[in-house]
């Protein structure tokens, strides 16, 4: 077997080993300097500088235009997605909680799995450094999905892959072996701007560019101010930790869902049954027991308090 040859069966081995570990889609882009990827470089600048941020200070890590700085001489992304979709609706009346964290802790549950791919990889090439980022590092993780060919940006700025819809988070395996890279995606959302009409809060303030001052998830997973906007508060509907609004109604997520299996991301009881009452009288100790393990977290109990409080439609059985 040539050289080549041997890198394209370790890419497809790998793609294999993932596969295993529950993701589903898979890809592989090399780190070459392309030119998607200094686009993205430059939206993210644009972005930052019209503050889009809001008081997300982390956002402006200047790593994050830079993969080598997260690990030397990284050589290929390895991009993952893993579904989140339940088949399954909260009760009626029930406060909404994004679907991304109805299950366990998708960072943990994601580093885990693909950490034993690394180490796979690792038993077949000495040699190979690698690392696992999911979300908390500063990696331009959507733009990178894009370049392994798992997914196209959609206009509401989450990845989209056109088997899998929108409900998958993102983990990523980077590695000093250089592998066989698939096709980037190209973006499919044509003139659809549903999501954009459908944003309560008209966060979408043009195609693929979200304003987070905008954006119920900031306000209720990452504003750490005692009280939430009023023009938020008017508008979060029953929405008291993230949003799936713009990917409700996003086409390519109406179609031959998959409910997922994976023990791992079934709904916990109590984010699918969640009332007001509830929210306000559980002690900052019940919420830890709640919290454990879970995405949500990140959300303080007095953050589900202020949150509760500001949702204004919703009776509270
Ligand atoms: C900061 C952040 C947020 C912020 C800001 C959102 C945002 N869109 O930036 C807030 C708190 C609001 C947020 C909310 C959510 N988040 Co978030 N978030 C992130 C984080 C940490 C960084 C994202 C980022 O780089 N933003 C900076 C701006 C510049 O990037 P952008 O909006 O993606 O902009 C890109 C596109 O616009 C594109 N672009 C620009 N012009 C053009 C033109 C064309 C033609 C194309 C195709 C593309 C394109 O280039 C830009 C740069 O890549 C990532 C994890 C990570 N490390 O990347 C998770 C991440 C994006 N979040 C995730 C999730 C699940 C969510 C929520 C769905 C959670 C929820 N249910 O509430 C919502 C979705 C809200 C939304 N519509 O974006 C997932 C998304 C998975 C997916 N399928 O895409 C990620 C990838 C985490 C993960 N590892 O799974 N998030």
């Amino acid at each position: 077997m040539n050289s080549k040859e041997e890198e394209d069966q370790l890419s497809q081995c790998l793609k294999e080993k993932a596969r295993a570990e529950g993701f589903n889609p898979v890809g592989i882009a090399r780190v070459t300097g392309s030119s998607r990827i200094q686009l993205r470089n430059a939206s993210l600048e644009r972005w930052l500088e019209a503050g889009n941020q809001g008081d997300m200070k982390w956002m402006q890590d200047p790593k994050r235009k830079n993969i080598e700085s997260l690990l030397e001489g990284v050589s290929s992304v390895l991009a993952v997605g893993l579904n989140y979709y339940i088949d399954q609706k909260p009760k009626n009346n029930a406060l909404l909680i994004g679907r991304y964290a109805w299950g366990q802790d998708y960072h943990k549950v994601i580093e885990k799995r693909l950490k034993k791919v690394g180490r796979w990889l690792e038993s077949k090439k000495k040699n190979c450094k690698w690392r696992v980022c999911v979300d908390s590092t500063a990696l331009l993780e959507k733009a990178w999905a894009e370049e392994a060919g798992i997914g196209w940006i959609g206009k509401h700025s989450n990845l989209i892959n056109s088997n899998e819809g929108s409900w998958m988070v993102l983990g990523f395996l980077l590695c000093t072996e250089p592998l066989t890279a698939d096709k980037p995606s190209k973006p499919l959302c044509g003139i659809c701007r549903k999501c954009i009409d459908h944003c309560p809060t008209q966060a979408i303030t043009e195609p693929f560019v979200i304003d987070s001052n905008k954006c119920i998830p900031y306000h209720t997973i990452e504003n750490r101010q005692p009280v939430l906007p009023e023009n938020i508060s008017k508008s979060m509907g029953r929405w008291i930790a993230g949003c799936d609004i713009c990917q409700e109604i996003c086409p390519w997520n109406q179609k031959n869902l998959t409910s997922s299996e994976d023990a791992d991301m079934q709904p916990k009881e109590w984010v699918i049954n969640l009332t007001k009452d509830q929210v306000l009288s559980w002690s900052d100790d019940q919420w830890k027991e709640n919290l454990k393990n879970s995405s949500l977290k990140r959300i303080k109990p007095w953050m589900w308090r202020r949150n509760a409080n500001s949702i204004k439609t919703t009776k509270s059985e």
